[in-house]
């Protein structure tokens, strides 16, 4: 549309002349006036129309897409804008009803029609506003993550061999033979630590999930970092303090009114570092809270006790935000057991508000070590050529983390449901928000 304002431009153009392009939020049509409200990716403005103009969308629904000249006035009130409409002209029609209605405060429909309506849904504001944040925070990660020494790199998302553990991996048909979506870019971001030593990349990855819960999603947004030549995996935390830090000012400072629209306050960070506990510690701290024996087969949180562990976090360290240490040991074949604590790894959590956000580890990267721990886990080493031959030819001391996108999202705005937090979310009865025929979308806790 030739010399188009937005409708966040107006307060530029009050008593001049312009052209609105958008969506047909509302109307109301009383006859000889009606009042219609356009609505663009910026916001929406009341038009005022006289009955030529009514003629033009008196018979259309909402949603129609609209070009809309006028002239721009303030409200009586002067709080706000208006549009005395002079031209009305239709980019195209809408003739039937709307699935579920996009133009109330709230959208009235449960989650499940909402997910079965996506397209139109996400047009509602507060749906809006969510995805917006969610791109807020992936441009401030890549800046900060940026600013802080690393690369950003393009993870394979076919891979030859699982890349985490076999139990939660998809297999895909791959000429005559197999394939297996990435489970994390683990194996990749290892090998770029031998090269440019510090690197990052965002990468949707894949989980087989048995089960539909409120935090699980089969296809997620991992954000993941990889550090080489650490000391201790503290360098790690310190980092991605620094980075969640930066991801919250630059919401603070460009989200604020899709924040508000939500009542979403920020997580809340520490003064200093965020509490950093071991998961041993974590356990005997929950029991002597609840007074219950929490019993444990291996260093690891239910999601009671990540609840339970989050409000001691609070009310201790007036933090939303905990770094749970050291699981259970043998976490995974590329992580060291803790020397001194052999029934431990040198492993991390980030928790926020008692969900987990991130997590890491400090990396096995002496190759002999790393070749039997692979080798007595059963693993198919011919599909870890590359991976095996990086440490074979030198890799430093490493660590890193992977931050997840849905969740981060999910939590910052308060949202229950992980599927509310993701555009178009695959679980055991979807695939990219589209009912699979048959299946349940049912959840469990
Ligand atoms: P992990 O498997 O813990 O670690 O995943 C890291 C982060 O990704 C998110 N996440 C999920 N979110 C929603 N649904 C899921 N099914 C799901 N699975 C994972 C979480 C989680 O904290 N390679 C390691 C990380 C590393 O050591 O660098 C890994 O993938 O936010």
């Amino acid at each position: 549309v030739k010399n188009r304002t937005y409708i966040k431009e107006l307060s530029e153009h009050v008593g001049k002349e312009v052209t609105l392009a958008g969506w047909m939020h509302k109307l109301r049509n009383l006859g000889k006036v009606a009042f219609l409200v356009l609505r663009d990716k910026t916001g929406t403005v009341q038009c005022v129309l006289d009955a030529e103009r009514i003629d033009v969308v008196k018979d259309l629904q909402v949603e129609s897409v609209l070009k809309i000249t006028g002239q721009v006035v303030k409200t009586p009130k002067g709080d706000a804008y208006e549009i005395q409409a002079t031209n009305v002209e239709v980019i195209s029609p809408v003739n039937e009803m709307i699935p579920v209605e996009v133009n109330k405060d709230e959208i009235d429909a449960h989650i499940d029609t909402v997910i079965d309506h996506r397209p139109v849904t996400l047009r509602h504001p507060k749906q809006q506003a969510i995805f917006r944040v969610q791109a807020g925070i992936l441009h401030a990660f890549r800046n900060s993550m940026i600013k802080h020494g690393f690369m950003e790199y393009r993870s394979p998302v076919l891979m030859g061999a699982p890349s985490e553990s076999g139990a939660s991996v998809f297999e895909v048909n791959y000429y005559d033979g197999k394939a297996y979506l990435a489970q994390s870019p683990q194996v990749y971001k290892q090998i770029m630590v031998g090269v440019f030593e510090k690197v990052f990349t965002i990468t949707p990855v894949f989980r087989a999930e048995k089960h539909n819960t409120t935090r699980h999603l089969m296809e997620i947004t991992q954000m993941d970092g990889e550090m080489g030549f650490i000391e201790s995996y503290e360098e790690v935390l310190e980092v991605v303090e620094s980075v969640v830090r930066d991801i919250f000012s630059y919401l603070e400072e460009n989200h604020k009114t899709d924040l508000e629209l939500w009542d979403a306050g920020l997580p809340k960070l520490p003064e200093g570092e965020f509490p950093r506990v071991k998961v041993k510690e974590a356990l005997r701290i929950i029991e002597e809270r609840t007074g219950k024996t929490v019993q444990r087969p291996e260093l690891d949180l239910d999601p009671e006790d990540e609840r339970e562990i989050a409000k001691w976090a609070l009310e201790k360290y007036n933090s939303d935000f905990l770094w749970l240490l050291n699981f259970k040991k043998d976490k995974n074949f590329y992580t060291w057991n803790d020397k001194e604590n052999p029934d431990e790894s040198l492993s991390y959590d980030l928790e926020c508000r008692g969900l987990e956000w991130l997590s890491g580890t400090h990396r096995i990267h002496n190759y002999e070590i790393l070749f039997q721990r692979m080798k007595d886990q059963g693993l198919s080493l011919e599909h870890y050529e590359h991976y095996l031959e990086a440490f074979k030819y030198g890799i430093p001391s490493e660590a890193g983390f992977s931050l997840g996108l849905e969740r981060m999202t999910q939590q910052i705005f308060g949202l229950k449901n992980i599927r509310e937090a993701t555009l178009f979310p695959s679980d055991l009865g979807r695939i990219a928000g589209q009912r699979i025929t048959g299946k349940s979308t049912d959840l469990e806790e």
